[in-house]
């Protein structure tokens, strides 16, 4: 297999499943780039050359693209990252650059599983409303505003960074950065006691641990399935992308 010599990787990162694929991809002397939005203040370090913050949308990631000589894309985004995906399919077909996904399966229930579902933040939201309850919301800093539509539950809120504003009247604030065990949200959870779970849809390990905890102490889950993004190339594992890469000409050198 020619090793095109000119290889530059670009991987979309932020998650567990991208931090496997950057320490295979550095392990193998490959020429890539690992690339965060910027969304937190200390962003776990990577063994790549990393870079931090937007591209400019479409127009921006097509010109870094361009300027870069990048020669695949890899979008190993969190499945809610719809956006930057959105953009990273549009870029890729603009600078006929290979682009291929890291997804990882969404969660199924399972035996013992309480879960209601619905399509999206918004969907969640209009299904808190009803009497007050102590809620484990588990999603994150960036939608908290839309949940003080239902200000009356006392929130349980795990945020990466300590929140300028907390946006309701009745909440309690974990400060802690994944990946989360059940054994360790169990803990937190009977600390709380809280009697309802919401998640997004994120698949993988790092944030399944309130949701094998829920499983556990046989508390109901509200799951936020994930936005539906247009068709592109996927893989389920940092494996497939190697074997993908392997595919399109890279040397992987061993
Ligand atoms: C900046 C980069 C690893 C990777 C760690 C994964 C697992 C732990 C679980 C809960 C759910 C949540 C949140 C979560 C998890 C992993 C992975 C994952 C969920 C870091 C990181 C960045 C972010 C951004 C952050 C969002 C937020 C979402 C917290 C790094 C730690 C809730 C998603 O304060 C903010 O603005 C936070 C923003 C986007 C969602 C939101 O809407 O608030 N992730 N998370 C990335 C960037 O700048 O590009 O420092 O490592 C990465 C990880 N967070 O193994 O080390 O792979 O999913 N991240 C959700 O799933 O609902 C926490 O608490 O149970
Ligand atoms: P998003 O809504 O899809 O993207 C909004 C904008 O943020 C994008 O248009 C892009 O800006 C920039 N961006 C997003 N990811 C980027 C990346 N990896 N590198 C460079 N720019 C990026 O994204 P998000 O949901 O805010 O997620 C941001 C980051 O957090 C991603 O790395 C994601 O993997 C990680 N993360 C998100 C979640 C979640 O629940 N959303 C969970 C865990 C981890 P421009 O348009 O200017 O290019």
């Amino acid at each position: 297999m020619p090793h095109l010599a000119n290889t530059n990787i670009l991987i979309l990162g932020g998650t567990t499943e991208a931090n496997a694929l950057a320490r295979a991809v550095a392990a193998r002397g490959l020429n890539a780039t690992y690339s965060y939005a910027g969304r937190v203040d200390t962003p776990r370090p990577q063994p790549l050359p990393t870079r931090i913050g937007g591209f400019g949308g479409v127009v921006g990631l097509s010109a870094y693209i361009r300027d870069k000589t990048v020669t695949h894309v890899v979008d190993a985004t969190h499945p809610f990252a719809a956006q930057m995906s959105r953009n990273a399919i549009a870029a890729c077909a603009d600078t006929g650059t290979a682009l291929v996904a890291l997804v990882r399966p969404p969660w199924e229930a399972c035996a013992g599983d309480n879960w209601s579902r619905v399509t999206d933040i918004e969907g969640a939201v209009g299904a808190l409303a009803g009497p007050a309850k102590r809620i484990f919301l588990a999603v994150g800093r960036l939608h908290l505003d839309v949940f003080a539509a239902q200000p009356q539950h006392h929130y349980l809120l795990r945020l990466v960074d300590e929140p300028q504003h907390i946006p309701m009247p009745h909440a309690d604030v974990v400060v802690a950065r994944g990946p989360f065990s059940g054994e360790d949200d169990m803990a937190l959870m009977t600390r709380h006691d809280t009697q309802l779970v919401v998640s997004k849809n994120a698949g993988g390990s790092g944030a399944r641990g309130k949701i094998d905890a829920a499983r556990m102490l046989g508390l109901p889950v509200l799951m936020i399935d994930r936005p539906v993004l247009p068709t592109r190339r996927e893989c389920a594992t940092p494996d497939q992308v190697l074997n993908w890469l392997a595919h399109s000409g890279v040397n992987l050198g061993v």
